[in-house]
């Protein structure tokens, strides 16, 4: 009575063979279609498998050989999104789309969907796309990035891809990935189109195509009324959807195949012609639960429970064959069984495949990219020098980093044509901080443009435009906004090497204002000095510069890394050391910077070292190390010694064993970090330094305290000061 599955399986069988299948209220004929008897057949072949591959799936995860089960049955519609959308058109998918899968990889020569699915299932490392890291749908000849479990993460980066589609037309990048006429499609479940995540691309699509953008994508509905066990009111999502502005909304019945062939090919064709959203309805049920363990008893009546399974896909597509002549209820029952006998043959196979043992094979997609590029070379200095007109010969004369920072930028955009700068403010207005100002100027508004205010949108871009051969740069305009949308860092840009080996990545150079110190200027909101959310992420490499020269070096490292290692770079910018001159005593000018030659780079995971005594060393990045030199004067004087201060730089590439040859003729290391003490970078290099050291060391961290930063006179009351350094320094030194 609760082996839903088994029930499901036999009323399969009992009810074709008494020929006692669900009706309609349809009176479409596949004559009333553009289809053929052999994309019916096709497609229902595809549900079919599907269905059975739902069903040995549970039945080997019951004996322990395979993981993480979750199901498509009910779902079986979706078969025919593979047969409507073209492989070149990128697919963002739904986790219960192995129909469409199945279907979509019959348009490609040679190809194995079951025997892939299986080692999906299985975690084997032949599995095609994840390597055995997870049962995902992906594969890179189809066109499908495989998706993470979180639900509507997808969203934002799926629109990103649709709207690089014309940019990277227009803009002939050679790098371009997608066929011009292609679009996106992106499917999620009608719990999902409630998320933020999803919300934020809903809107993103049509602010875009208000502006006269273009966005070609058909969002996919795929709508069982449930999200796990909680009901959707069967008209929200029509309601919620039908009058979006500038999205089309086109329902259509999951059950009823041709009706969804119709709507699909109407739904595609506007998307391609008019190259704008649409959002498709596809009402249908699910069976056999939510996922593997699920009981849907505790929420759900046998009554309810029943009704679906009389509408199962497979009993309606059944009726509409046997209505059309397509196959007879012998063939049907034939192919069913047949495609049984087929997929678990292919099941069992797999389950003797390897599996991933050691964490060096678990590890070895993090920072895999298998489709490397060399870089471009350098601009012709001519074309430069036009370009830059006027500001041509004030690249000799020292600058702040603001300046610095917008002069790499401007040389950035020049050799890499396919880079894009985008985010609040960084167009017309050049950024908050002016560090992205004129580049609208130079290059135009297809490559240096406004986001809207959404950072969701802002880094879904980043990471859609990337799958299209772009190299993103996008600003999120202060570090505590980031938090908004880390999900997309963290969850999504970060995970994709990991779970498709390394071919997918998400090149990107984040760049962050951010960090304390600002005088007299925001709070806690703009004066973030937490920088613990990048700490855990796994291959994303962190570069916060302390001065203008070295954030161009490092700047032009970072996108190296991006285009060439398809790597994440979050770039943090010190705005407190932005306009800096001085470092100290007014007009000093020494910290100011001459532009660095064209060719001069800072090596990932290089410091530098200020000053060569070994009484002590500082450890410091930022404006630690700003504020280290200055206090360095007074530590000298006091000590009546040389100190040795050391800018990290590129925080989470420190390379210990040189650093450690570098402290070591030191007798005391202070770090310095301007970041909370809970959970700061400071922690874990004080733990590096002393798990990795061959001798005792006498370390001291001295960090800012666990707390929020206030506005006015106190700003700075709570982060390392020149002269909490000083005392920090003299403690140690002395104790
Ligand atoms: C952001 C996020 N929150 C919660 C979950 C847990 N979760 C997994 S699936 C799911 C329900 C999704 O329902 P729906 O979008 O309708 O898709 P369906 O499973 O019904 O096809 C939930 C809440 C998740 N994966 N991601």
């Amino acid at each position: 009575m609760f082996d839903r599955a088994k029930i499901i399986d036999d009323n399969f069988l009992s009810l074709i063979k008494n020929e006692n299948l669900p009706s309609s209220k349809s009176k479409l004929k596949l004559s009333d279609t553009n289809f053929s008897s052999k994309d019916l057949i096709s497609i229902f072949e595809s549900q079919v498998t599907s269905r059975h591959i739902d069903l040995i799936a549970r039945d080997l995860k019951n004996k322990g050989k395979c993981f993480y089960t979750i199901g498509c049955s009910g779902h079986e519609g979706n078969a025919v999104f593979g047969r409507v959308f073209e492989t070149q058109d990128m697919a963002f998918l739904h986790y219960r789309s192995a129909p469409l899968f199945i279907e979509r990889s019959k348009k490609l020569n040679g190809s194995t969907p079951i025997y892939d699915l299986a080692l999906s299932f299985m975690a084997s490392s032949d599995d095609p796309i994840s390597g055995g890291r997870h049962k995902v749908i992906g594969s890179k000849e189809l066109n499908i990035p495989p998706q993470t479990s979180t639900i509507a993460s997808h969203l934002p980066k799926a629109v990103g891809t649709a709207f690089s589609i014309g940019r990277a037309k227009d803009l002939d990048i050679s790098e371009k990935c997608l066929e011009d006429e292609s679009i996106v499609i992106c499917s999620f479940g009608d719990a999902s189109a409630n998320h933020a995540t999803a919300l934020s691309a809903f809107n993103t699509a049509s602010l875009i195509s208000n502006q006269g953008g273009h966005v070609p994508i058909v969002f996919i509905c795929e709508d069982n009324g449930l999200g796990i066990s909680v009901p959707t009111q069967a008209n929200w999502i029509e309601e919620n959807f039908k009058n979006r502005y500038c999205i089309d909304y086109i329902k259509t019945d999951g059950l009823n195949l041709i009706d969804l062939l119709n709507k699909t090919l109407i739904a595609e064709q506007a998307c391609r012609t008019k190259r704008n959203p649409v959002f498709l309805h596809m009402k249908t049920v699910r069976l056999m639960g939510h996922a593997g363990s699920d009981v849907e008893l505790g929420y759900q009546s046998i009554k309810d429970l029943e009704d679906s399974e009389q509408n199962d896909p497979l009993l309606h597509t059944s009726r509409i064959l046997i209505e059309n002549n397509c196959l007879t209820t012998e063939e049907i029952l034939n192919l069913y069984e047949l495609s049984r006998n087929q997929v678990t043959h292919i099941f069992n196979t797999a389950t003797f495949r390897p599996t991933l043992k050691s964490s060096d094979e678990v590890m070895a997609s993090i920072l895999l990219n298998v489709d490397q590029k060399e870089v471009p070379k350098s601009t012709d200095p001519k074309i430069r020098e036009n370009k830059l007109g006027k500001e041509f010969n004030r690249l000799n004369m020292p600058q702040h980093m603001a300046k610095l920072i917008n002069y790499g930028l401007f040389d950035i955009l020049m050799r890499y044509s396919n880079t894009i700068v985008f985010g609040q403010d960084v167009a017309k207005k050049g950024g908050v901080y002016h560090v992205t100002a004129d580049l609208l100027k130079s290059f135009g508004p297809r490559r240096v443009f406004d986001s809207p205010l959404d950072e969701t949108s802002i880094l879904g871009f980043g990471i859609g435009t990337a799958h299209n051969g772009f190299i993103p740069i996008p600003e999120i305009q202060f570090l505590a906004y980031f938090h908004n949308a880390e999900d997309q860092i963290r969850g999504e840009a970060a995970t994709l090497p990991f779970f498709s080996n390394g071919q997918f990545v998400n090149p990107m150079v984040l760049r962050v204002p951010g960090l304390g110190y600002q005088k007299g200027f925001g709070g806690h909101f703009h004066n973030d000095n937490s920088l613990s959310v990048f700490r855990d992420i796994p291959g994303l490499i962190l570069a916060i510069p302390s001065n203008g020269a070295d954030a161009v070096r490092m700047l032009r490292t970072a996108v190296k890394e991006a285009y060439k290692n398809g790597r994440i770079i979050v770039f943090i910018e010190p705005i407190a050391l932005y306009m800096t001159k001085d470092l100290h005593k007014l007009k000093d000018g020494k910290w100011e910077f001459i532009y660095p030659q064209l060719n001069d780079e800072s090596p990932l995971g290089e410091f530098k070292s200020y000053g060569s005594g070994s009484s002590l060393v500082i450890l410091t990045y930022g404006n630690g190390l700003y504020l280290s030199l200055q206090a360095q004067r007074d530590i000298e004087k006091k000590l009546r010694k040389k100190i040795k201060i050391i800018d990290l730089m590129w925080i989470s590439d420190i390379n210990y064993e040189m650093l450690l040859k570098e402290v070591s003729p030191c007798k005391k290391i202070l770090i310095v970090d301007e970041c909370r003490k809970s959970g700061c970078h400071g922690e874990g290099i004080f733990t590096n330094l002393i798990l990795k050291s061959k001798k005792p060391l006498n370390i001291a961290l001295h960090a800012a305290e666990d707390s929020f930063i206030s506005i006015g006179n106190a700003a700075t009351a709570t982060l390392p000061s020149k002269d909490s350094i000083v005392q920090n320094a003299l403690n140690l030194v002395n104790a």
